[in-house]
C-alpha cells in the first residue's frame, strides 16, 4: 500500500488547500540575472557576452558570462572593467529632468571618457519600467500555464502545480501512462468513484517506476527515485516546470532556475541551488539530505535571515554548521517541546535583563515554524498579490540636482509621468480603474530638514492624467517653497531628496471578473453588470479596517459564507464540478451553465429562479465517504 490516501491525492484539486496535502507540489522559478538578461536581449547580445546592467556607478545585475570573471554586484563599474576588459556595461533606461518620458541612452554611462556621453545623476532619474514590462510578460505566461501563481518579486514566482499534476496523472494522454494497466485501473476507480477517500492508494506500478524526471533530482544518498505517489507527482511537476520554462525561453529568450518541492521555503532554496538555466527537484525522501547538504542553516530561510534568526540561533544554541540537523535531533518529537524550551530560555534571559526579538505571545507559532522548517515541511499557502496601497516616485539628489522651484517642477514632471505609467500598468494587471485620492510631496533639504505636504486629489474625469498630477504637485511644492525658502533659499536648497506619493486608491470595476482578487483589503465600487461566474462581493475600507462589514456570496448558488476560506472552498467545488462536467457531460441542473445555455441544451428542463434558489440553499447531506466522483470531495 502507498503511504498516501485517496484524500491526499484528490486534495490536490483544491487551490485553497492543496498546499496542505502531503502530496503537495510547488515550484519556485526565478529569472537568471534578470535586468542583465533584459539588456542582453534588447541589445542583441548572446548569453556568452559579459553584459552587466548599470545604474550610475553601480552594477545592479551581472550576467552569468560576466560572473565567470569574478564580477559581482559589489563591484563598481570601474573595478568590473578591470576584471574583464571586454565587459559590456549597459545603463538602465532614464528619465531626463523636465521630460515626461524615459528612454535608453545606449553607448553612454559613467565609464565613458567623453563627458558628453556620461549620464550625470543630477540630470537623470532611473526608469525601471522596461523590467516591469518584461516581468508582466513572464507572469502572463506563468498564469496561462498554471491556475495558482504567486508573484514573489519582479523576477520570481511560486506555482502550485497540484491541479496540473493530478490531471496529468489521471487524464494525461502520453503513451507511458496509457500502456500501464495498473494506472488504467486507478484511473477507472477514480472516474467511477470506486474508492474510499480515507483508504490508501495502491502501490506505484513498476511500469511507472521507469519514468524519468526532467532536470536535476537532489539525491546525494542515492535513494530510490520513485517509491511512492509523491515521487510520481514530483516527476510530473518536473515536466510541467520544464515546459513552462521552455515557453518563456522560446517566446521571450529568458533563462530561469527552478526548485520543486512540497513547500515554498524548500522550493526557494531549490531554485537557487543550480543556476543558470536549471531545475532541481527535492523529493520528500531527500528533504533532510538536502537541508543537511552543508549549504543551509536555519538562517537560510526567508524571514530567518535577520536579527530574529540570530536570536533564535542563540537561544537554541545551534552550532554554526548543521543547525537544522541539530534542531531536528534536539527536538525530535514535537513542536511543543521546542515551545517550552524557548519560553523558558526567554524568561531566563529577561530575568538577567536581556531582551530578544521573540514575541512571547506567538512562541507557539514560532516553534511550529522552526520545527517544520528544519524538516522541510513548513506548509504555507501561495498568496495572491497584495493590493498596492500607494506608489512613490523618488529622486535622491546630488550636488546641484535641485536648487530652485523651477528644478523642483522639472522633477515633478518626471514623477508625474512615472506614476501615471505605473497606475496604467496596475489598471491593466487588475483590470480595474484606479484613482488616487491623495497626493503628497516630500522633500529633504541639504540641512537634513524634512518637509511634507499633502492634499486630496479632486478631478472631474474618471481617470487621472499626468498633467493633473503635475498641477497638484506644483501647487504643493510652491506652498513648501513659499513657506521654507522665501527670504532665505539657502535654508532650503539644494534639496537632497524629493518624492511624490500617491495613495488612497479608489478601485473601480470596469467589468466584473471571476472572483474579486483582493479579499477584504480593497475598496471596490461595483457597477451592475450581468455575471455568470461566482463572484466575491467585498465591502471594506482601504485602511485595513478589519471590522469592516464583509460578505462572501456565491451568486450561482445564492449562498452566503461567513469567511473567505469557506467561500474559497465553495469555489473549489465549482472548479471540481466543471472538471467533472467536462468529463461526464453537463446536466440540466448545472450551475456552470447560464440560463440561456440551459434553455438551448435542455429546453424542457428549465427552472424558475425561485427553484434555483431553493436548490442552492439545500446543502448536501451525504456523509458516506464512499463517493460517486470527485465532486463529493468538495462541500457545496
Ligand atoms: N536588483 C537591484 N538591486 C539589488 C538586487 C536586485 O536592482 N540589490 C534587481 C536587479 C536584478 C533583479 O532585481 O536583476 C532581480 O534580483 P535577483 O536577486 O533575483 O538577482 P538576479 O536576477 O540579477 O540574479 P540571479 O540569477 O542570482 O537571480
Ligand atoms: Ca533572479
Amino acid at each position: 500500500m502507498s503511504k498516501f490516501s485517496w484524500n491526499d491525492l484528490i486534495q490536490l484539486n483544491s487551490p485553497a488547500t492543496a498546499y496542505l496535502s502531503p502530496l503537495s507540489c510547488l515550484a519556485h522559478i526565478d529569472v537568471n540575472a534578470f535586468f542583465a538578461q533584459v539588456e542582453q536581449i534588447r541589445c542583441g547580445y548572446t548569453k556568452d557576452d559579459p553584459v552587466v546592467c548599470v545604474q550610475w556607478n553601480s552594477i545592479i545585475a551581472v550576467s552569468y558570462a560576466a560572473r565567470k570573471y569574478g564580477i559581482s554586484r559589489m563591484d563598481t563599474i570601474q573595478s568590473a572593467m578591470k576584471k574583464c576588459e571586454n565587459l559590456i556595461p549597459i545603463h538602465t533606461a532614464l528619465f531626463r529632468k523636465g521630460e515626461s518620458w524615459w528612454t535608453y541612452y545606449d553607448g553612454c554611462g559613467s565609464w565613458m571618457k567623453d563627458p558628453e556621453k556620461q549620464l550625470p545623476p543630477n540630470k537623470f532619474k532611473v526608469a525601471l519600467d522596461p523590467y516591469r514590462r518584461e516581468s508582466r510578460k513572464i507572469l502572463k505566461i506563468f498564469k496561462e500555464h498554471c491556475d495558482l501563481v504567486e508573484k514573489a518579486s519582479v523576477d520570481e514566482v511560486f506555482l502550485d502545480l497540484g491541479r496540473l499534476c493530478f490531471q496529468d496523472l489521471m487524464f494525461g494522454e502520453n503513451e507511458e501512462f496509457e500502456s500501464c494497466d495498473q494506472l488504467k485501473m486507478l484511473r477507472k476507480m477514480f472516474i467511477e468513484g470506486d474508492y474510499d477517500l480515507k483508504s490508501r492508494l495502491p502501490v506505484v506500478p513498476d511500469d511507472l517506476k521507469k519514468l524519468e524526471f526532467v532536470g536535476n533530482v537532489f539525491n546525494s544518498e542515492n535513494r530510490c527515485l520513485i517509491e511512492d505517489w509523491d515521487d510520481i507527482i514530483f516527476l510530473l511537476a518536473s515536466r510541467r516546470t520544464q515546459a513552462v520554462r521552455d515557453v518563456i525561453f522560446k517566446n521571450l529568450g529568458y533563462t530561469t532556475s527552478c526548485g520543486i518541492s512540497r513547500t515554498k521555503n524548500v522550493c526557494k532554496l531549490g531554485s537557487n541551488f543550480k543556476k543558470p538555466n536549471a531545475q532541481t527537484t527535492i523529493k520528500n525522501n531527500c528533504l533532510e539530505d538536502f537541508l543537511d547538504s552543508g549549504k543551509f542553516e536555519i538562517t537560510s530561510f526567508w524571514t530567518m535571515g535577520g536579527k530574529l534568526g540570530q536570536d533564535i540561533s542563540e537561544i537554541l544554541n545551534v552550532p554554526s554548521e548543521g543547525s537544522l540537523k541539530y534542531i531536528r535531533e534536539s527536538w525530535p518529537n514535537s513542536a511543543v517541546d521546542l515551545e517550552h524550551f524557548i519560553e523558558q530560555k526567554v524568561k531566563e534571559l529577561e530575568k538577567n535583563g536581556s531582551t530578544t526579538r521573540i514575541d512571547m505571545s506567538k512562541v507557539d507559532e514560532l516553534s511550529t515554524k522552526i520545527y517544520k522548517l528544519a524538516r522541510g515541511i513548513y506548509c504555507v499557502p501561495l498568496n495572491p498579490r497584495p493590493v498596492v496601497k500607494s506608489m512613490m516616485s523618488n529622486k535622491n539628489m546630488r550636488k546641484d540636482g535641485c536648487t530652485s522651484l523651477i528644478d523642483c517642477i522639472d522633477w515633478l514632471e518626471v514623477f508625474s509621468a512615472e506614476l501615471i505609467a505605473r497606475i496604467t500598468e496596475l489598471e491593466q494587471e487588475y483590470n480595474k480603474i484606479i484613482i488616487p485620492r491623495t497626493i503628497s510631496i516630500f522633500v529633504k533639504t541639504h540641512l537634513d530638514d524634512v518637509a511634507r505636504k499633502s492634499t486630496q486629489l479632486i478631478h472631474r474625469d474618471s481617470k487621472i492624467n499626468s498633467q493633473q498630477l503635475l498641477k497638484m504637485g506644483t501647487q504643493l511644492i510652491t506652498e513648501l517653497d513659499a513657506k521654507f525658502a522665501r527670504g532665505n533659499s539657502a535654508k532650503f536648497y539644494p534639496l537632497l531628496n524629493m518624492n511624490m506619493i500617491i495613495s488612497n486608491f479608489e478601485i473601480i470595476d470596469q467589468k466584473k471578473t471571476v472572483i474579486d482578487m483582493f479579499g477584504q483589503q480593497a475598496q471596490i465600487f461595483q457597477k451592475n453588470t450581468a455575471n455568470k461566474e461566482p463572484e466575491l462581493t467585498v465591502q471594506g475600507t482601504d485602511d485595513a479596517d478589519t471590522n469592516a462589514a464583509r460578505t462572501f456570496n456565491c451568486h450561482l448558488c445564492s449562498l452566503e459564507f461567513d469567511s473567505e476560506r469557506e467561500f474559497q472552498e465553495h469555489l473549489d467545488f465549482h472548479v471540481a464540478s466543471k472538471l467533472s462536467e467536462s468529463l461526464n457531460g453537463f446536466n440540466g441542473d448545472s450551475k456552470n451553465l447560464s440560463e440561456g445555455e440551459k434553455r438551448l441544451l435542455f429546453p424542457t428542463k428549465r427552472k424558475t429562479a425561485s427553484q434555483g434558489l431553493t436548490a442552492g440553499k439545500n446543502k448536501k447531506k451525504k456523509t458516506n465517504s464512499k463517493v460517486g466522483n470527485i465532486l463529493s470531495f468538495f462541500g457545496k
